[in-house]
């Protein structure tokens, strides 16, 4: 059975929150992020403002240099977060299947919910309604056989929308628009791929993977797939993993800091494996102790930008290990590294070859050691396990089984 997949986006959502506040800024060039002469950058900007080049993340400054008769407004989180609240509930009262992306957007399965509404056309219309009716806000709405080619129909939709893509017309409605609609694709895969001669995600859809792969290594791939709208990933509903973690009790407390620190790192490694292979990755990082008393403490660190690699979540958790330690002398019971702040959301515009090294190898690690065990590969660190834990088909085998989630 082909999927019916939608994503639902709401049109300028604080600055439309504000709005049904205070029905005299309809119309108007509004901006949600704070006082102009402030320092600070724009969250939200009405379309009017946006017809003059105003959009998130620009200065406040150059926002009201650019249009000076745009109202400026601190915004308020807490209300925000009651309107997305209200928003997903109606969501929520059209498919189960809903997994939300942010405060205002969210993709739903509805694979045969549409039969109660005639249509998914119709299912979309009545959503849009409720949101209209009960919200005051208009909500952009995209469906299709899978979550890319919904993504980019209810963007193309913008504002007030709903674009419906037939199963079997996704290569033909990506075709004519450009790379950069893809989801993922940012300023300098942009550029990159215009210093190929690709422009458009036709383009991008015909160009053989080797090429892309070249350029662009694991992410080339996805590239192309998603090009070609195909994406098999589902619509998890919320309650999917929203951290992975593993943690160990030792089978005597330790305070032999190598030992410490080895077991970290083999832990980091298992959590960086779950998090690729789940094809995520991480803002936040945290390391959990507990002493030989019971007292348990956690520690977290945001990271600047996501991460899915085995060493920078040992790198953080073994900072966070330091500073811990650095108060506490008493011997360790048990110890966790997890990590949090999931997104799927692929960064293909961070094409930094550093990092870009690090996922390869990563990659490669993860193959070796499905085929053939953990144990097939090991870093100087968690080689000191050997004489702590024993081996089990090619695992250590930790005290305590990991927990996780
Ligand atoms: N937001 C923010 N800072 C950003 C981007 C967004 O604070 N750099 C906030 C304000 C937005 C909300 O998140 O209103 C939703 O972000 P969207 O990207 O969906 O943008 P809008 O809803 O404002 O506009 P659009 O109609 O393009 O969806
Ligand atoms: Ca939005």
């Amino acid at each position: 059975m082909t999927r019916r997949i939608m994503h639902i986006d709401l049109d300028a959502f604080f600055v439309s929150v504000e709005q049904v506040e205070n029905p005299q800024l309809k119309g108007k060039p509004v901006v949600v992020g704070g006082r102009p002469d402030r320092r600070g950058v724009v969250a939200a900007a009405s379309y009017e403002a946006r017809a003059f080049g105003l959009h998130a993340g620009m200065p406040l400054a150059t926002a009201s240099r650019l249009c000076p008769q745009a109202i400026f407004i601190v915004g308020n989180f807490a209300k925000y977060r009651d309107a997305s609240q209200r928003f997903m509930a109606i969501l929520a009262d059209f498919s189960p299947y809903i997994e939300p992306m942010g405060l205002d957007e969210a993709y739903l399965d509805v694979t045969g919910f549409e039969s109660i509404h005639g249509s998914t056309h119709q299912m979309a219309q009545a959503m849009k309604q409720r949101i209209k009716d009960e919200l005051g806000l208009c909500a952009s709405v995209g469906i299709a056989s899978c979550k890319v080619v919904a993504k980019v129909a209810s963007e193309l939709s913008k504002p007030d929308g709903l674009i419906e893509v037939a199963g079997g017309e996704e290569r033909s409605f990506l075709t004519p628009l450009p790379t950069a609609k893809l989801p993922g694709i940012g300023k300098k895969a942009e550029q990159a791929l215009k210093g190929l001669g690709i422009v458009t995600i036709g383009k991008l859809s015909t160009t053989p993977l080797n090429i892309l792969k070249s350029h662009f290594g694991v992410s080339g791939e996805i590239l192309y797939r998603l090009a070609n709208g195909i994406d098999d990933r589902k619509v998890e509903p919320s309650g999917a993993a929203k951290s992975i973690s593993r943690e160990t009790t030792f089978a005597t407390d330790i305070q032999h800091r190598p030992q410490l620190e080895a077991t970290l790192r083999y832990l980091s490694e298992r959590v960086g494996g779950e998090l690729r292979q789940q094809d995520k990755q991480a803002r936040c990082v945290t390391l959990k102790l507990r002493y030989s008393d019971f007292t348990t403490i956690t520690r977290r660190h945001t990271l600047g930008q996501t991460a899915d690699s085995d060493q920078i979540i040992f790198d953080t958790g073994l900072k966070l290990l330091k500073s811990a330690l650095v108060r506490e002398k008493r011997s360790v019971r048990l110890i966790g590294i997890g990590v949090s702040g999931l997104t799927e959301a692929r960064q293909l515009d961070m094409l930094d070859s550093s990092a870009h090294r690090r996922e390869q190898l990563n990659k490669a690690i993860d193959r070796i050691r499905q085929k053939y065990g953990f144990t097939a590969i090991q870093t100087g660190r968690t080689l000191l396990l050997r004489d702590i834990f024993p081996e089990d088909d090619g695992d250590y085998t930790l005290h305590t089984p990991s927990l996780s989630r």
